[in-house]
């Protein structure tokens, strides 16, 4: 009977253990959003000072946003404008705020898995599962009142 209860308690140890150690796989900064009130006005800076090509605009219907990307090495810049006053954008704006909006990490093992990771980790998710987003890429949000201030995407291809 004792030696149950030590086995059970050993057990769940273990498990408890091996899902706190666990951590997730980053490949690489998949994208920076970057909030802008016009696509059209900010381009020629990225284009034209900084040299960077914009090789797709894409128009994400459920997050109220057009995005222009811009490739710059490995990363991507994701250009965003709000396409409602309703989009998160547009209220992120109007409230006096512009520029970095938020960092997509890549994740190689899933966001799924990574969710579930973080969710036992004590931090405050926005998307409970993974969605589509920009470039048909699986993706979820973290809060930013759990990240250290920065709203935070997770991503797979
Ligand atoms: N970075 C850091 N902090 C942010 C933030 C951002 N981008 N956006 C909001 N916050 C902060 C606010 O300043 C606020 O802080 P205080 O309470 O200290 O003032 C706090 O988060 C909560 O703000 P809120 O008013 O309760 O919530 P909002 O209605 O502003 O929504 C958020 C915030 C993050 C939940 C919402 O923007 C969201 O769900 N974002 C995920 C989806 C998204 O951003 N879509 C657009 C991009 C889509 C794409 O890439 O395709």
């Amino acid at each position: 009977m004792v030696h149950w209860k030590i086995i059970r308690t050993f057990a769940s140890t273990i498990l408890f253990t091996l899902i706190i150690s666990f951590i997730m796989k980053i490949s690489h900064i998949e994208h920076l959003g970057i909030a802008v009130q016009s696509i059209e006005e900010a381009l020629p800076y990225f284009k034209e000072v900084l040299g960077l090509e914009c090789y797709a605009i894409e128009t994400v219907e459920d997050q109220k946003v057009k995005t222009a990307f811009l490739k710059c090495g490995e990363v991507k810049l994701e250009l965003l404008e709000p396409t409602s006053p309703e989009s998160t954008i547009q209220k992120w704006l109007d409230k006096g705020n512009k520029g970095v909006h938020h960092v997509a990490f890549c994740i190689e093992d899933g966001v799924a898995n990574a969710l579930a990771e973080v969710s036992e980790k004590g931090v405050r998710l926005i998307d409970q599962a993974p969605r589509k987003g920009a470039e048909n890429l699986n993706i979820a949000f973290l809060h930013p009142k759990s990240t250290c201030g920065i709203l935070t995407e997770l991503c797979e291809h």
